[in-house]
This record gives structure tokens, C-alpha cells and sequence, in this order.
């Protein structure tokens, strides 16, 4: 096979190469059952139009060896025979045949790469890969799939079957990717008890009683990240200690890093590196030291030993998460040292590992601490901002997307804009604490893609946040975006079937945050339910709309934390999924007789609109140039507020939630037009999901209208709520009936 030969084949002509659908069962059936436990590595059969295709596909040539090339063999030699009925032959030989697929780092495949290929390796970094197809004079295909190193393998291969199972063979050759973001990470806030905080998919993946036994699941969720970009895991819970409740700072211990170890190497296979959230007060937890003072020698002596311990078990292991001076977690504070002191204490001991320290921008002070009417917006960025360039290189800062806490439509965080001299990561929460449990659908790449999208005007206009994670002038590789994971050990991973979908498009933006939340909207629904037309654009359209419906009947034009019933999640914690809005009158909202929203101006209010740069302060400074759907997490309105439609603020809010539960109602008809396209098993699983929406939808739309009318005292135009008549009035979750 000499490079001469071949001919490098475009875009049009590999068109050709299109597979399509094999129907695996009869008219008029439903399709076979399924538990969802696939997930979107599904590998059902496909038929290669393309003889040359199809033969290239059958003969696979892998060089190199080592863990992820192991990885890579299993993926490709389990993934073609499904989708093409046949094993493919598979072999470690480069140099013999002309068709077929080769596969291997530049170095390992040497002179038959033919250099137009290797050459679209030059400006890839270690994770970028290139596919590419040749055809020689007889028109056998040889398809190239290469990389600078091991991980950029395994990437492409889970391209190479995914653009398969999406049908559209490998039509946009020469596929060159790399991924835009460093550090894409899932943030499992998982205890060592297999408890989960604010996690609706079951018990933790990780069963530390058993480990360090084996289970399959630690394969299948490795695949499944790698096949999405994820090239990190923190594998315990932020929280490690609260009051002694928890038991996760032991996560480190000698004892839990032999189970860890076992994790450890199923990810490295497939090139995710393990992390772990420690406890700032380690040293004395661990009943070493009396301190746990950052500045005090013997601490950082400590750390340095832990650090070392951890790698000499486990070489893959990339760092800490740390969660200091935040509800309850005791940090640097305790000895009057500041963020920067403790996190550079431990970027020390981690430095002699290579590894880094994530550093939690998550702090207010704790409930109760003070006067409840000071607004915890503006609190991270009075302590962090200041420290902006205080941070050693190994540390990153991790900063939730809004400034309190993951709530809808909360705006972005203004310390975004504030740090410049810093490496910073943003944080996600995949998982619906805030944003319907595993209950409500609702997609959230459409957010993201915003949030991405944000322009910080950190350097000036044109500044988007994806661009402003990475310091100022900086070329390191320490930031990047983490995210609050809602995988575990249920059936199918995420409890709610199609919440899944946010699993998948959270990888897919970390990897590139330009792509469109339709495109992958459409994806995901192709490869978890087939390529139906009619089921992917029906199952595409409903994730896509779904966002934007909840805010509808959730918290209106984005007030905060209005859901903070009692009750109790597995691990104890409230259940924000329902209802409660008396409850943070003053704290979180200042909702009264004359009006609602939280005054966050400069002019009147608590100044946080203050902490951006002058030209989002002009913004959202006033509220008509405030985005309406931000509109009451700035600003405090009289009910009588006229908005651009024209409606006064409190019929809007009336008139939202009517049209809420009615778009919901139609989204659940939407997925019965589907009824024997796909699966009983799963068709009826999400029906009941969205049957459960329905009737909580219906809660929200009336508990939020019965308080309002209880406040305001103003009655619905539409009389569809007036005095006298108000089931929810003042309910509390538990209190009363659950409406139908
Ligand atoms: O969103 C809040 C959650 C807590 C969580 C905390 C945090 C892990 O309600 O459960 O604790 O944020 O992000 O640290």
C-alpha cells in the first residue's frame, strides 16, 4: 500500500458511503424491548450501501498496544459486528492490505499514513483526531484513523461508530476534530455509603462496600464517557464531611485507595483520569495532626505525603475538588487565611504528582450565620474577585454558572468577567436539582449553549465565556467545565430515560460549545431510538421545547429558590422540586403586596448588577433593557409593571403558568403519536414520566398562582383565579391533595 497511490476522497464523494437502517421487526409490531441501559452506543444493525465501505469495514488494523489500545480493539471489534451482522477481522497488521480500516497513533502507523493525512495532525493537540478515506485504482477504501496520541484513538473510534449508527456513514471526510475545552470533567456527588446528594438516577455507580471487586458497570459508564469527551471524574461527593454526617474525606485513606485503584484503571483505558473531593481538614480528621493551618509546614508535609501515596497506587489520578468555607465544610478560613493560602498549599503538595487542585467558587455564608436579607449573589465575587492572580498555575476555580446556585434563567456569574490572571473552570449541574428531578423533561443544551455563549466582555466586547475560562494570554491546559453528574446505578443510568439526552449533549459542548443544541438534540434522539424520521423529530422537537416550557410554570421571569419544600431526597436533603414560595420571602425573593422579584441594582438594591463590566451593567441595570426572562432576578416590580407584550406583570405571570401545564399536555401528546414506533418498554416508561409532569405541573401552576393572588390581592383577567377559590393557598409539600 504506497502512499502515491492514493487518492484522498472528499466530502462528495464519500457521501456514497451512506449506511442505512435495517428494520429489525415486522410491521405493524413494536420494535423488541429495551431498557435503556445502552444508552446511545446502541450499535443496532445497519446495511453499508457501499461495497467498498463494507469491505474496508470488515478488516481492521490496529497498531500499538497498551490499555486504551486494548479499549479501542473492543470498541471497534463489538461495535462493527453488531452494526454489520459480521466480526470484522481484526489485526495488529499495517503494512499488507489495501482496504480496510488502519488504525493507530502517527508514530505507530509511520510511512503508511500517507501524508496528506498525517499532515492534518500538525496543529491537533494530544486529544485531536482525523479520519480520512482513500481509495486506491481499483477503488478499494481504506479509511485512516489517526491521532497523536493513544486517547485521540479512542475519541475517534467512538466517532467512527457513531457517524455509522447515525446513517450517515462517514459523509463529511476528512473528519478533523480536537476538543475545545481541556478539562471536561463529572463532578459525582456520591458518598462512600452509596448515597447521593441531589441525584434522582439511584445509588451510586461506585459500590465502595464491595470494591475492589469488579463490576461491568465500571466498564459500560467509562465507554460511555469516553464516547462523549469526558476525560475526568470526581468520583466522590463535594461534600465530605457535613457535621460528620459524612465520611468521604476518608476517600484518600490507604483503605479506599486500593478500591479507588480498580476505578481508577477502568477509566484509564479509556483516557479518564480519577479525581477526588477532600476535606481541607484532613490532616486532623485523619487523627495525624492537631492542624490543619496552610501556612504550618507539617500540613503541607502531610498533603505532600498523601499526594504521593495516591499516585505511587493510582497514576492516573488527576487531583482534588475542594469545597472550603462553604456550608458547613470547614477550609483556610478557620486559621484566617484566605481562599488562595489553602488552595496553594495543596497545588503544592499536588505539584510534585502533576496533578492540579479545583477550588470551589460555591460560597456564602451559612444560613442563619446573618442577617438572612443579605443577597448571597454578590458574596463569591467579594471574596474571590480580590484574589484574582493570587492562585498558584496548578489550581483551577471552579464557578457555577450563576451566582446562587444552578437556578433557571439565573444569569451568569459575574466573577466570570472578574478573574483574568486566573485558570477557571465552569460548573454544570447535569443533574435537575433545580431543574425537574427526574420528573420534568427538560433539555438543557439550549442553556449551556447560551451560558457558553455569554459574552463576559471580559477582554471587551466579543469576550464568550468558553473563550474566558482560560487565563488572560495563558496556554496552559488547567481549566475547562465540570459537571454535576446524574448517572448511578438505576436501569438506565439517569432515572428519566430521556434525561440522558443532557448526559450526552454536556459532553458534546464541553467538546465543542459551538454546536448546536438542535444538531444534538437530533443525535441523541437517533441514536437512542433509531433513525425513524417521525420518532427523531418528534423526540428532537420535544427536548428542544422543553426548557423553555418549564420555565413557564416553574419560577417566573427567573426569581430564585421559590422550591424548597420539606420532604426528603434519598440523603436526606429537602426536595427543591416542589413548591414553597413563602418559605424565602426576604432571603431569595421580596415578593410583597405591591410586588415581587429581588432588587439587585446598583441604584436601589443590593449592587450586584454593579460587579460587571460597565457595559452588561447598562444591561441590566434597568428594566427595560433587562432580558425579560432574567427580569425578576434583577429587579423588584410593581404587579402593575407593563412588560413588551404589553401584559401587566402579575397577568403574565397568571397567563405563563396556564400556557405551562397546556404545553406540557402537548408534549405528552406528542410522545403518544409515537406509540408503536417504539419500544412498550420504554415508550411506557417515559409516558409515565410525563404523565407525573403533567400532574406536577399543575401543583406549580397553582401553588405560584394561589400566592400570588394571595399577596397581590389582584384577581386573573381571565377568572381563572379569584378569591375564595384557592385549593393551593399556603401549601406546603405534604400539606394537601395532589391535583390530577
Ligand atoms: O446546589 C446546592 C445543593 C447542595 C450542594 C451545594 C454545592 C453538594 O443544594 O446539595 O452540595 O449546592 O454545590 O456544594
Amino acid at each position: 500500500m504506497a502512499g502515491a497511490e492514493l487518492r484522498i476522497l472528499p466530502a462528495v464523494a464519500a457521501l456514497a458511503l451512506a449506511a442505512v437502517a435495517v428494520t429489525a421487526f415486522a410491521d405493524g409490531d413494536s420494535p423488541p424491548n429495551e431498557n435503556g441501559y445502552e444508552a446511545w452506543l446502541r450499535y443496532r444493525p445497519v446495511e453499508i450501501a457501499d461495497p467498498g465501505l463494507a469491505a474496508a469495514l470488515r478488516s481492521i488494523h490496529i497498531a500499538g498496544r497498551g490499555p486504551r489500545i486494548a479499549a479501542v480493539r473492543d470498541e471497534l471489534s463489538a461495535g462493527l459486528a453488531a452494526l454489520l451482522g459480521v466480526p470484522p477481522a481484526i489485526g495488529p497488521d499495517v503494512s499488507e492490505s489495501a482496504a480496510g480500516v488502519f488504525v493507530g497513533t502517527r508514530t505507530e502507523l509511520g510511512r503508511s499514513l500517507p501524508d496528506s493525512v498525517a499532515s492534518e495532525l500538525d496543529d491537533l493537540g494530544a486529544e485531536g483526531y482525523v479520519i480520512a478515506a482513500t481509495a486506491n485504482d481499483r477503488n478499494a477504501v481504506t479509511i485512516f484513523l489517526t491521532a497523536r496520541s493513544d486517547v485521540g484513538l479512542v475519541y475517534g473510534t467512538f466517532r467512527l461508530l457513531r457517524e455509522l449508527q447515525l446513517r450517515t456513514g462517514i459523509a463529511n471526510l476528512p473528519v478533523v476534530e480536537s476538543p475545545g475545552l481541556p478539562l471536561r470533567m463529572i463532578n459525582h456527588w456520591d458518598n462512600l455509603d452509596r448515597s447521593v446528594e441531589r441525584v434522582y438516577g439511584g445509588f451510586s455507580i461506585f459500590d465502595w462496600p464491595n470494591l475492589p471487586e469488579r463490576q461491568p458497570r465500571y466498564r459500560d459508564y467509562s465507554r460511555l464517557m469516553a464516547s462523549i469527551g469526558i476525560n475526568g471524574i470526581v468520583v466522590n461527593n463535594v461534600n465530605t464531611y457535613k457535621g460528620g454526617r459524612l465520611h468521604g474525606w476518608r476517600v484518600v485513606s490507604d483503605e479506599y485507595l486500593d478500591k479507588a485503584a480498580v476505578l481508577a484503571q477502568e477509566f484509564d483505558r479509556y483516557g479518564i483520569e480519577i479525581y477526588f473531593s477532600i476535606n481541607f481538614m484532613s490532616p486532623i480528621l485523619f487523627g495525624d495532626l492537631d492542624t490543619a493551618d496552610p501556612r504550618d509546614p507539617e500540613v503541607l508535609a502531610w498533603w505532600t505525603h498523601r499526594a504521593r501515596r495516591i499516585k505511587e497506587k493510582i497514576p492516573n489520578f488527576g487531583g482534588f475538588l475542594v469545597k472550603a468555607d462553604s456550608e458547613g465544610e470547614l477550609g483556610p478560613h478557620a486559621y484566617d487565611r484566605t481562599h488562595a493560602d489553602g488552595a496553594n498549599m495543596l497545588a503544592r503538595a499536588l505539584s510534585t504528582v502533576d496533578g492540579v487542585v479545583i477550588w470551589r467558587a460555591f460560597v456564602y455564608r451559612h444560613p442563619g450565620e446573618d442577617d438572612v436579607s443579605a443577597d448571597r449573589a454578590v458574596q463569591a465575587y467579594q471574596q474571590f474577585a480580590p484574589q484574582n492572580g493570587d492562585f498558584a498555575d496548578n489550581v483551577i476555580l471552579q464557578i457555577k454558572h450563576g451566582p446562587i446556585d444552578f437556578q433557571v434563567n439565573e444569569p451568569v456569574s459575574s466573577l466570570f468577567s472578574a478573574m483574568p490572571d486566573t485558570n477557571l473552570m465552569l460548573e454544570l449541574q447535569i443533574t435537575q436539582e433545580y431543574t425537574g428531578k427526574d420528573i420534568h423533561l427538560n433539555f438543557l443544551a439550549p442553556f449551556w449553549h447560551r451560558v457558553y455563549a455569554f459574552d463576559t466582555h471580559r477582554d471587551g466586547a466579543g469576550s464568550p465565556l468558553h473563550d474566558v475560562l482560560r487565563p488572560r494570554g495563558g496556554s496552559g491546559t488547567n481549566w475547562g467545565v465540570a459537571g454535576v453528574g446524574n448517572f448511578h446505578d438505576g436501569l438506565n443510568w439517569t432515572g428519566h430515560l430521556l434525561a440522558q439526552s443532557n448526559t450526552y449533549a454536556y459532553g458534546m459542548l464541553a467538546w465543542n460549545p459551538r454546536r448546536s443544541p438542535g444538531v444534538l438534540a437530533d443525535e441523541w434522539a437517533a441514536l437512542t431510538f433509531g433513525g425513524e424520521p417521525m420518532v427523531s423529530a418528534t423526540v428532537s422537537d420535544m427536548l428542544l421545547q422543553s426548557y423553555g416550557i418549564y420555565g413557564k410554570y416553574y419560577f417566573p421571569y427567573g426569581l430564585s429558590l421559590m422550591g424548597w419544600a420539606g420532604g426528603a431526597a434519598l440523603d436526606g436533603n429537602g426536595d427543591r422540586s416542589r413548591p414553597d414560595p413563602y418559605r424565602n420571602i426576604g432571603r431569595y425573593h421580596q415578593t410583597d403586596a405591591a410586588g415581587t422579584g429581588y432588587d439587585r441594582t446598583v441604584a436601589t438594591g443590593s449592587g450586584y448588577v454593579g460587579q460587571y463590566p460597565l457595559p452588561l451593567q447598562s444591561l441590566y441595570e434597568s428594566p427595560d433593557s433587562c432580558p425579560q426572562e432574567m427580569l425578576l432576578w434583577f429587579h423588584y416590580l410593581p404587579y402593575s409593571h407593563e412588560l413588551r407584550s404589553g401584559k401587566t406583570l402579575i397577568q403574565s405571570i397568571y397567563d405563563d403558568r396556564y400556557e405551562g401545564v397546556e404545553r406540557v399536555k402537548s408534549l405528552r401528546d406528542r410522545w403518544l403519536s409515537l406509540e408503536g414506533m417504539i419500544d412498550e418498554e420504554r415508550f411506557y416508561h417515559v409516558l409515565g414520566k410525563l404523565n407525573l409532569q403533567v400532574s406536577e405541573s399543575i401543583l406549580w401552576r397553582d401553588v405560584m398562582n394561589g400566592f400570588y393572588l394571595d399577596l397581590s390581592g389582584i384577581e386573573d383577567a381571565e377568572g381563572r383565579v379569584k378569591a375564595g377559590d384557592r385549593p393551593y393557598r399556603g401549601l406546603r409539600y405534604g400539606d394537601g391533595p395532589r391535583p390530577h
